[in-house]
């Protein structure tokens, strides 16, 4: 069928893509398209308060859904809005387009009123961008964009001048089958066999999990369980691969814990699977294989012994029946014990008379969030120290999300991450981790969260500090400047704001708020006033030592409580006997 204008052939396309809102403030340039929105059915606008919110909000809903999602920005600042959002859905890998409208066609080059050039603004953030010029390039060139988001997870932009999309459509919308699903990246045989040879040949083999384990949960542990291998994991591995684990060493890395960093560095061969763990100080830097389905991954981390082109769970369901199952267990006996020990000293170091203590410990805080979330939960967590207390403290299950900005690393996400979740799943329970800072940074997103009665439930670590800057200014050996914030009373901003609120101030009343705010039927905010000395070094720990938080040359120097993980490690240790039961000799 032909449609009207170009802004509703768009729309057309976007609508057979799937796509069910567009994040956005409307103006100008943009007006057409939402004009079309407006009279589209089964299509909304979320109005937002800055675009950055609206690519936010777009990136978590495709992390949440796998789907494509939609932001736009209208000419100039309206564009330039949008880059922080991007970069972090861009770099998280996940399906995004952005509709930058642009001013009118006919005065590009000008220097006209709100003059940028987004075709050259976005090339960093996406992996395609292209300017719509004149409608005989639509509706291909949607169609073209969206494969891209999708086809290559990341983001697509097109560039609208605002007098294109005024004009009728030149061609049919038709219909093209659009990708659903894609495929798997199966590795070359010769690479099976290698891999196979190495792994029998070694003594000890530890496995180090990333994000691209998802899914292959069973392979993972089948594979240890030939291997006895201890299976470690980076924070974006964490969600996919700690559930359910009796071979769990915990995590590497600055915010790591537990028995990762012996096990990665003293096995003979250490097995990345699914991870381009950035923090290479925290690599062996040999005996090192890895696998993973996007090749230009491979080696850039660490100096390869060998290099897997392939999706985790098709190289291991691949690489299985060829593995020799191994008989010593000492290694991966050695390694939980270990484990268990430095979970019991991190805790031992810090965890005194925590329900007492004033202004309330946030890991204390974070601890009792994740006994009364839901089962389902969706976290969404702010840049700072948000970042530590969702990777100690929030037990992953197989059902539960936690999203944050773990790449591009931005302050502010959690709040719009949570928006866009939420609207993607309405039922589920979305909890923002805020920090203090987080908020203030987009704090008109809780104007946002109260216009369309978002469920949202926000729960603000208010330390009055960028907490986390002052953690890396002390562990530089700078005094702390310009990281203090004067208190403020978030409970009673968004009460202004038409949302539920509870402050809390004591150690006493955390779980009576949290569970009347996640019972609470609309959006609703918690203001913990937490300490932003919160993060005790354990005495073991040398000046030399902190020093190296900076220079990523320790292993783990932030170390606080582990909460739940104790206990399950020491249920592992318990249930060792077990695994040796289970395991042919
Ligand atoms: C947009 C942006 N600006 C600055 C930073 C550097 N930065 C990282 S964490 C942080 C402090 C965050 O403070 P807050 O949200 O209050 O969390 P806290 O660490 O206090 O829990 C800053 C300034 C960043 N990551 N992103
Ligand atoms: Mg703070």
């Amino acid at each position: 069928m032909s449609t009207g204008t170009m802004a509703e052939q768009l729309i057309e396309v976007l609508l057979q893509a799937g796509v069910k809102r567009i994040y956005g403030v409307v103006g100008d340039s943009l007006n057409p398209l939402v004009d079309a929105v407006r009279r589209t059915e089964g299509i909304e606008w979320i109005l937002v308060r800055n675009e950055e919110a609206g690519a936010f909000a777009a990136a978590a809903e495709a992390h949440v859904t796998g789907q494509l999602a939609v932001c736009a920005g209208s000419c100039g600042p309206g564009n330039t809005h949008l880059i922080q959002g991007l970069y972090d859905a861009q770099r998280s890998g996940v399906p995004v387009l952005a509709l930058a409208s642009h001013i009118p066609s006919t005065q590009i080059g000008t220097g006209f009123f709100q003059e940028t050039h987004p075709e050259r603004l976005f090339v960093e953030c996406s992996h395609y961008c292209e300017l719509v010029s004149q409608t005989s390039q639509m509706p291909r060139l949607a169609r073209v964009a969206i494969q891209h988001a999708v086809g290559r997870g990341g983001v697509a932009v097109l560039v609208l001048p605002g007098d294109i999309l005024h004009r009728p459509a030149e061609h049919h919308t038709g219909a093209s089958a659009p990708l659903t699903e894609k495929g798997i990246v199966t590795p070359p045989e010769q690479q099976v066999l290698e891999l196979a040879e190495r792994l029998n040949g070694a003594d000890t083999v530890t496995l180090f999990c990333g994000a691209g384990v998802q899914g292959a949960h069973d392979e993972v542990m089948a594979l240890a369980a030939k291997l006895n291998s201890p299976v470690g994991h980076s924070l974006r591995g964490k969600e996919w691969i700690q559930h359910d684990n009796p071979y769990d060493i915990g995590m590497s890395g600055l915010l790591g814990y537990g028995a990762c960093y012996d096990a990665t560095h003293q096995a003979d061969v250490l097995l990345l699977l699914g991870t381009d763990f950035p923090y290479d100080a925290f690599l062996p830097q040999a005996r090192t294989i890895q696998v993973d389905h996007d090749a230009t991954r491979l080696g850039r981390r660490t100096p390869l012994d060998l290099a897997v082109h392939g999706d985790v769970g098709a190289t291991l369901r691949a690489v299985l029946p060829l593995v020799e199952q191994k008989s010593d267990r000492s290694f991966l006996e050695r390694m939980l014990h270990e484990h268990v020990k430095a979970l019991e000293h991190v805790v031992n170091a810090y965890a005194h008379d925590i329900e007492h203590h004033l202004p309330i410990h946030p890991e204390y805080a974070a601890h009792i969030l994740d006994q009364v979330a839901a089962e389902d939960a969706v976290f969404t967590v702010d840049t700072g120290m948000c970042n530590v207390w969702a990777a100690r403290y929030i037990t992953p299950n197989s059902k539960r999300r936690v999203i944050g900005s773990f790449l591009h690393g931005s302050m502010a996400n959690a709040l719009p991450h949570a928006i866009g979740a939420q609207l993607a799943f309405p039922g589920r329970q979305v909890i923002s981790m805020s920090g203090d800072g987080g908020l203030g940074m987009l704090f008109g997103e809780l104007l946002t969260v109260a216009l369309h009665q978002i469920p949202v439930k926000i729960v603000t670590f208010n330390n009055s500090a960028l907490g986390m800057i002052k953690l890396e200014m002390m562990v530089d050996g700078y005094p702390s400047y310009q990281t203090d914030f004067a208190p403020v009373n978030y409970a009673a901003i968004a009460e202004a704001a038409g949302i539920f609120s509870v402050r809390v101030e004591q150690p006493t009343e955390i779980r009576a708020a949290f569970t009347e705010a996640l019972a609470f039927p609309g959006p609703a905010l918690v203001d913990l006033v937490t300490d932003p000395n919160a993060l005790s070094m354990p005495p073991h720990i040398t000046g030399e030592q902190v020093k190296g938080f900076a220079l990523a040359a320790s292993k783990t120097v932030l170390a606080g409580g582990v909460g739940q993980m104790l206990e399950l490690a020491r249920t592992n240790l318990r249930n060792f006997p077990v695994i040796r039961a289970l395991t042919p000799a």
